[in-house]
This record gives C-alpha cells, structure tokens and sequence, in this order.
C-alpha cells in the first residue's frame, strides 16, 4: 500500500454526502464536472449508474470532505437513484429550462423518492441551462414556487458557468452547517474510510453492476 501523500489523506475532516438528482440530460454531470474539474462537456453522455467525486472545501472556516454523488436520470436507472439518496445530507433536485418534462418529474417522481429515503436533508432545486433563455419553457416563479412548496433553496444555474454552479455547493453547504452543525469535530453522512480519497477523484460505483 502507498503511504498517504497528501494533507487530505492522512487527516480525517468532517464529510457531506451530496446527491443530484433529475431527468436525464437535464445537465447533473455536467454541473458536477464544472464544479469539480472547471470543464463544461459539450456532449452528452449519459450517466451509467452512479459516479462519485469528492472535494474540500473551506465554508465557515470549517475544512470539510463533500462527497458528491451523480446519478443517472435516464429511466432504466429509476430504482436504483434513489437507493443513493439514503445518507444524504443535501440533494440537488434539478431540472432544465427548457425542458418542461423534467420540471414536472420533479413533482410527479423525484420528490417522493426524496421524501421517502431522506432524513434532516437540505434540498436544492436547481433551474439549470439558464444560458439557453430563449428557449425557456419554464418560468423561474414556477420553479421558485416549486422549490419555497417543498422547503427547498432554489437556484438558476449554467452549467457553461462556474459561478453559478460554485454558488450552489457553497451555499447549500453553509446552510447544511448552520442547521445542522453545532459540533464542527463530527463526521456527517457516511463514514470516514481509508481509502486515498482525493480532490477530483471520481469513482464508478455501481456501473457494473447495472450492466449484467
Ligand atoms: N447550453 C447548456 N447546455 C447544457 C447545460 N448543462 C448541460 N448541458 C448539455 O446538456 C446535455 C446533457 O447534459 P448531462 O450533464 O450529460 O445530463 P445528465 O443530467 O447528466 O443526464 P443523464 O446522465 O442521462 O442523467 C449535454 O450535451 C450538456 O453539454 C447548460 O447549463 N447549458
Ligand atoms: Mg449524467
């Protein structure tokens, strides 16, 4: 085994599990890839299964590992995204502007999945490819009436836009850390292991088990 080479590695921070959830091609992965990597994918591919990555960051002069968990929005996946969802501490529930189908799904599907599999979350409803508005077929109060009717912080974002994106894992985080962080020495979400967890590091969890 490799001795660990980083500060990260060897020291243990508190952890939050971040899952994103919604219709397919909505832009989840691409909204994880700027926010992780700084890069916007121009293509689509489609998310097989459930990717992890992981970052630090600093928020409330609090050095905290987030987890953050993709997952495909395709409809052959449905079962097993919300599986995911159980040990989430903040869900980002999103949907794309120009696509009305995937705002209504979160209504019809992913909140009840959300409802059933979570505890004491912070939710996010993200409006994302705000770049495309006039294309728009969703008016922003629709969706901030969506987001204040189930308790949740709503967000427009683009994922072309690391600002936008940025915004939403800081502030969600800080809202998590307000309400739910008293003890900044706790482990949140799932446990610490000892793996070389690493920033940027992505992990394909269960692709291989959804392709047999
Ligand atoms: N213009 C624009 N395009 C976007 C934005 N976000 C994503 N896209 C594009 O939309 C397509 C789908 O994005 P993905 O991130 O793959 O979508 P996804 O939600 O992960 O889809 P699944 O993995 O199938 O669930 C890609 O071609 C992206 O480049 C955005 O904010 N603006
Ligand atoms: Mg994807």
């Amino acid at each position: 085994m490799n001795a660990p080479s980083t500060e990260e590695e060897t020291k243990e921070y508190p952890q939050l599990k971040i899952v994103i959830i919604g219709e397919s091609s909505v832009g989840k992965s691409a909204i994880i890839n700027q926010y992780i990597n700084q890069i916007f994918i121009e293509q689509a591919i489609t998310t097989i299964g459930t990717d992890k990555f992981s970052k630090f960051e600093i928020i409330n002069n609090q050095k905290i590992k987030l987890n953050v968990w993709d997952t495909a929005g395709q409809e052959r996946f449905r079962s097993l995204s919300p599986l995911f969802l159980k040990g989430s501490n903040i869900v980002l529930m999103v949907y794309d502007i120009t696509n009305k189908f995937s705002f209504t799904e979160l209504n019809n599907f992913w909140i009840e999945k959300v409802k059933d599999n979570t505890d004491n979350i912070i939710l996010g409803v993200i409006a994302n490819k705000s770049d495309l508005y006039d294309m728009e077929v969703v008016p922003i109060e629709e969706g901030k009436k969506f987001a204040s009717d189930i308790n949740g912080v709503f967000f427009e974002t683009s994922a072309r836009n690391l600002e936008t994106v940025r915004n939403v894992f800081i502030k969600l985080v800080g809202v998590y850390l307000e309400k739910y962080g008293n003890s900044v020495n706790q482990t949140f979400g799932e446990s610490l292991d000892n793996s070389q967890d690493n920033i940027k590091k992505k992990e394909t969890v269960v692709s291989f088990f959804i392709l047999i």
